[in-house]
């Protein structure tokens, strides 16, 4: 009699790299679901978020992280840190390159810090690049010997399922971390917050995108009450907008996403320098 029941294998893949390359889209692409927020801001993402990938002999932890540069606060700081965090003991990272603004300095300087061994490259965003310009690209990073090397659209898709597939085969014999139906380790209240910081960076503008801090204070269905924070008097008149119209389109947005019947309050308050006291960054959960 042979045994043809596939044996259960599993793993973690961090996701690192600069900020604004595109992690978190990749992210939701391979899920098919919003998982973690997306801007065209740097530092979007702030928290370490996990999303399961469920196969029916498989199961892959994929780890969001923030975008790592050169921190400018102390929140910069934390946020390097916790990137950094996150890379150690997963079974594979992949490493995401901007391919329409070209591999840089910044990109050079991170992946001195990675092991080739268990190191992927991504080169995201070819959609719309010429193909030369991609070949180019491949053949700047090729320099460095990484495992392997996947050129892709995360906003698209293209591409993505060879990588998924090449994931899947690295994972080892391993039990089902998380629930079968689970795809998030956060709870809806984050999510809730998380999609109000995100629709406040669509109309923030130059050092308000940073300034920003979202939580749930209160949530007592259909009524959820939600902190937004800002560091200056100045930038919540901005957040509020002029008779509170900004305040109104972000709510009505939200709740869009939002289980039906949502009641959403949204309240702005100030929270002198926040970013800059590493105390009030942790009260904050970064
Ligand atoms: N054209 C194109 N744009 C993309 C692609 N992937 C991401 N983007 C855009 O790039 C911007 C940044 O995307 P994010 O997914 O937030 O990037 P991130 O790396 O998670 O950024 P941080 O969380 O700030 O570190 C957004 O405007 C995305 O729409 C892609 O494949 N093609
Ligand atoms: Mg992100």
């Amino acid at each position: 009699m042979t045994d043809e029941v596939k044996e259960f294998t599993s793993g973690f893949v961090a996701l690192t790299g600069r900020p604004n390359v595109g992690k978190s889209t990749l992210l939701n692409q391979i899920l098919d679901q919003k998982v973690s927020i997306v801007s065209n801001k740097a530092q979007t993402t702030r928290h370490r978020i996990n999303g399961v990938l469920n196969r029916e002999s498989s199961q892959i932890v994929f780890v969001d992280t923030p975008g790592i540069s050169k921190p400018r606060t102390p929140l910069g700081t934390r946020l390097n840190e916790s990137a950094a965090e996150a890379r150690k003991d997963v079974d594979v990272v992949c490493f995401i390159i901007d391919a329409k603004s070209g591999f840089g300095r910044g990109d050079e300087f991170l992946l001195q810090e990675l092991d080739p061994q268990k190191t992927v490259i991504v080169l995201n965003k070819i959609d719309g690049l010429a193909p030369e310009k991609i070949v180019k690209q491949l053949e700047i990073v090729s320099e460095h010997n990484f495992q392997e090397y996947f050129p892709l659209s995360a906003f698209t898709g293209k591409n993505v399922t060879p990588l998924v597939d090449y994931l899947l085969a690295q994972m080892p014999p391993g039990p089902r971390w998380f629930p079968e139906g689970m795809i998030s380790d956060k709870e809806d209240a984050f999510m809730v917050a998380e999609l109000v910081r995100e629709q406040l960076l669509h109309i923030a503008k130059e050092e308000l995108p940073h300034s920003i801090a979202t939580r749930v204070v209160s949530w007592e269905w259909p009524v959820v009450k939600v902190e937004i924070l800002v560091e200056r008097e100045s930038q919540k008149a901005i957040v509020i907008g002029k008779g509170g119209q900004v305040l109104k389109k972000v709510g009505s947005s939200v709740r869009r996403s939002m289980k039906k019947g949502a009641y959403l309050e949204l309240m702005v308050k100030v929270n002198k320098n926040w970013q800059q006291r590493p105390s009030e960054i942790t009260r904050l959960g970064y």
